[in-house]
């Protein structure tokens, strides 16, 4: 596939990647990027509110904050900053720009580009076969919607897609309203992103989230950080890390790339980290084969094992395991039988490197796993995480201080959207707690996750998508066959805050249905309102937007979402949509009564600090089937690479947020002016033939023999582990395959797509 025109193209230079992140650059580079979105004094007022009590959540990432009282004055960061400025910048996309810019031209520029042009400020309409969006008015935007939803032969023609970045009110709304039509399908992002831990730790811990805190990361004695590059995705994980160590713990990162992040950290809040060398943060770092994860832990499991039958009594967490888990005996004997030769082909890891990790182990009381993309994004994430699970199930590392499983996440309130309701197979009890607070009957049969719904909109089943914040055609795999299945629908409505490619790539109709963002004021009839959010620790707290609105015609997502589903559902199911649209009290008042944990929500949440949402594990509490926690069993293929290829993966610049890039740098990986690079370890590129500064092609290798093939990119060598390759989503998008996923969560591999590169000059 072509890529669409890429300004960021020319004049790449590489420098060495840096050996630390955060300091004095950090702050300036995110006060550049400020200065040219707003004016500086904007940035000033936006950025002090951040993170803070009764201030606004930043929208960067789902990182918690300290406890009230210990937050610094400036509780963001460089990437957050950007983020906020992003959003609040002083351009705009009017009528104008789309009476110049035809659909067709859109179609053919950058998502960077896309993303530059300003924020949207008023709904637009593409009619079929015109090739321009037009102005249309609320009132007919939402009608046309209302009705092709009604004319539907059944609700499950519609989709209903959420990004990570809606708050609670507004998911709730959106699931109660798609519950109400009649569908489940409600595809997210979190099937792209950590769905590969929800169920891994629902099946073996009975819940799908996190149980640590930021105090258990402040007091454990080792943490891992696993397939996770906290440097630019959540920088103030950081900080976390910095108090960790000074209180004594050890880090051992384990990576496919040297990030800087993990390597040391000069910290921008405290004049040490401003003027001093900063403090190390990986103790040990493992440089890990891709996909290697599960035969690592496997192997320090066996070690743990071993170690027991050494010294019986003094290794394992005999009471944990006997009082709260089932399985011990099928995992053990498992384990025992693990083939060092296949960890260590797997892992591309000494036996002394797992050894000596084994040894800190050992030595260690309360220990931590802190992991991201790089683990779920694997055919094998969710084997990967059951092992994880063994591993701190060993030593009784769950459900208490200082320990615990910790899946870091991703958009702010990605964990939030999924505790109002947000997935295409919430359990019975929501559902009926739903009909019993509501009156109707909420469908039964599970919806489509994000993969399905592509599937099914390729076979014509699907007539309507709505997508209720972000960029699906973008974040989904498989660009050529996501476009085209896009195409088939009928309808297609986008409830978005800025530009970007879903908007160009549309159904026979399209609508653009702009959006307050979390920075700006919401009004309604009832007065000034906040909204809650959930973070990656479970901590539920409000969220106020304080500037004011970039258009007068923007609506906030919950009165789109609430008028919306009036029009639809009149006459059909009676629900209190005016109501919830004058106060978002009226919505939080029904969350209290449906979500377990949430009582009382209105009173609570608005205390400094928010409510804990209690994690059952964390009170000797497992609800899985058999009421225990679950020992699995986990066994693994190697990924067959045949010669000449390597395991791609796509992840982010230091300069993206997600399907945006900011700009075409990548500063601590040492790559400026381009984002169309491929990073390759030089005794790879020796190989395979190629070397550095070289133009290649790369070329999808999947079972259906479809050509897969982004083109256009420069060879740059770089430490990647042996065997794999690094490019940044979503250019490298082309390149997933729609049915690479990983096993049981249905998640696409997007850190393992098997490639070829092909020289072009
Ligand atoms: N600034 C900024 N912040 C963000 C985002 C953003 O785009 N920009 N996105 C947000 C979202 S939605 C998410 S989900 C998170 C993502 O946060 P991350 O998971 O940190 O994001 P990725 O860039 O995908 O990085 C994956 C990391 O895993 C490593 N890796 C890849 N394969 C393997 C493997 O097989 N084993 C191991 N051990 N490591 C591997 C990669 O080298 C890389 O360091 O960040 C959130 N925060
Ligand atoms: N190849 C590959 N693919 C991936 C990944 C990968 O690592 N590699 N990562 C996956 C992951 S982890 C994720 S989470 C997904 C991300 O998928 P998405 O969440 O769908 O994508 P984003 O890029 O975060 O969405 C950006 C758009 O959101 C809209 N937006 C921003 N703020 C707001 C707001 O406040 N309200 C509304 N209504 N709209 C807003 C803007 O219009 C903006 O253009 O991508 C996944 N796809
Ligand atoms: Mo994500």
């Amino acid at each position: 596939m072509k890529s669409p025109s890429d300004e960021s193209k020319d004049g790449l230079t590489v420098t060495p990647p840096k050996k630390w992140a955060a300091g004095v650059p950090a702050v300036v580079h995110a006060l550049e990027y400020s200065l040219q979105q707003t004016s500086p004094r904007k940035t000033a007022v936006d950025l002090l509110t951040m993170n803070q009590v009764d201030g606004t959540d930043c929208p960067g990432c789902a990182w918690a904050d300290p406890a009230p009282g210990h937050r610094n004055r400036n509780e963001y960061c460089e990437n957050g900053a950007k983020h906020i400025n992003d959003e609040a910048t002083g351009k705009r996309v009017t009528e104008d720009f789309f009476r110049a810019h035809p659909v067709s031209d859109l179609a053919g520029r950058s998502d960077m580009w896309l993303n530059q042009q300003g924020r949207l400020t008023r709904p637009m309409v593409k009619r079929p076969d015109s090739d321009h969006y037009e102005p249309i008015s609320w009132h007919d935007a939402l009608n046309l919607l209302a009705e092709e939803l009604r004319a539907l032969d059944t609700p499950d023609e519609a989709v209903f897609y959420t990004s990570g970045r809606v708050s609670n009110e507004a998911a709730f709304v959106l699931q109660l309203f798609a519950r109400a039509f009649g569908t489940n399908n409600l595809p997210d992002c979190s099937n792209m992103c950590h769905e590969s831990s929800g169920y891994a730790l629902h099946e073996t811990l009975g819940t799908g989230k996190g149980t640590v805190s930021l105090n258990d990361l402040h007091h454990a004695d080792l943490i891992f950080v696993v397939g996770q590059n906290p440097g630019t995705n959540h920088p103030r994980q950081l900080s976390a890390l910095e108090e960790a160590k000074l209180n004594g713990a050890r880090v051992i990162a384990v990576n496919t790339l040297p990030e800087a992040g993990l390597l040391r950290f000069k910290n921008p809040q405290k004049a040490r980290g401003l003027v001093g060398q900063g403090v190390e943060i990986a103790d040990r770092f493992l440089h890990i084969r891709a996909g290697g994860d599960l035969a690592l832990f496997q192997g320090l499991n066996r070690l743990l094992l071993e170690a027991e039958d050494e010294r019986p009594g003094q290794v394992l967490d005999h009471d944990f395991i006997g009082a709260n888990t089932s399985g011990f005996e099928e995992f053990s004997e498992h384990a025992r039988q693990i083939s060092w030769d296949d960890v260590i082909t797997a892992t591309g890891l000494t036996l002394e490197e797992i050894e000596a990790v084994g040894a800190d182990v050992l030595r260690s009381e309360r220990v931590i796993v802190c992991w991201a993309m790089g683990v779920t994004q694997h055919k094998h994430g969710v084997p990967t995480i059951r092992e994880i699970v063994n591993f701190l199930m060993l030593r009784g590392n769950l459900g208490r201080a200082g320990a615990g499983a910790c899946p870091v996440r991703g958009h702010s309130n990605v964990q939030g959207d999924r505790t109002m309701g947000v997935w295409e197979q919430m359990p019975d009890a929501f559902l009926d707690a739903l009909q019993r607070e509501f009156g109707f009957d909420p469908p039964r049969a599970h919806g489509l996750d994000s993969v399905n719904a592509i599937r099914a909109m390729g076979e014509g089943r699907i007539k309507v998508f709505l997508g209720v914040a972000g960029n699906f055609v973008r974040a989904a795999p498989d660009s050529t066959v996501t476009e085209e299945a896009m195409r088939t629908c009928r309808l297609t409505a986008h409830i978005s805050t800025k530009l970007n490619r879903s908007h160009t790539v549309c159904g026979r109709t399209a609508l653009i249905l702009p959006t307050l963002g979390r920075t700006e004021r919401d009004v309604q009839a009832g007065g000034e309102q906040f909204v809650t959010v959930e973070n990656s620790m479970s901590e539920v707290h409000t969220s106020r937007g304080r500037l004011k609105p970039a258009s007068k015609l923007l609506l906030s997502e919950v009165a789109i979402l609430c008028r919306l589903a009036r029009r639809t559902l009149d006459g059909r199911v009676d629900l209190p949509w005016q109501e919830f649209e004058t106060d978002y009290g009226a919505i939080r008042d029904r969350i209290a009564r449906i979500v377990p944990g949430l009582h009382d929500l209105n009173r609570r949440v608005t205390r400094p600090g928010g409510i804990r949402l209690p994690n059952p594990v964390n009170e000797g509490v497992f609800p899985t089937a058999v009421g225990k926690a679950l020992f699995t069993r986990n066994a693994w293929e190697m990924p067959e690479v045949p010669e000449g290829h390597l395991l791609l993966q796509t992840l982010r610049s230091h300069d993206q947020w997600n399907t945006v890039p900011y700009t075409a740098n990548d500063r601590y990986r040492g790559i400026h002016g381009s984002r169309r690079v491929v990073l390759v370890n030089p005794e790879d590129l020796a190989e395979l033939g190629l070397s550095a500064g070289q133009q290649v092609d790369l070329v999808g290798v999947w079972r259906d023999a479809a050509e897969r093939r982004a083109e256009g990119f420069e060879v740059v060598a770089y430490p990647t582990s042996r065997g794999s390759a690094a490019a940044y989503y979503p250019e490298t998008q082309v390149l997933v395959p729609l049915d690479s996923v990983a096993d049981i969560s249905n998640q696409p591999t997007s850190k393992a797509v098997l490639v070829r590169l092909e020289r072009t000059v």
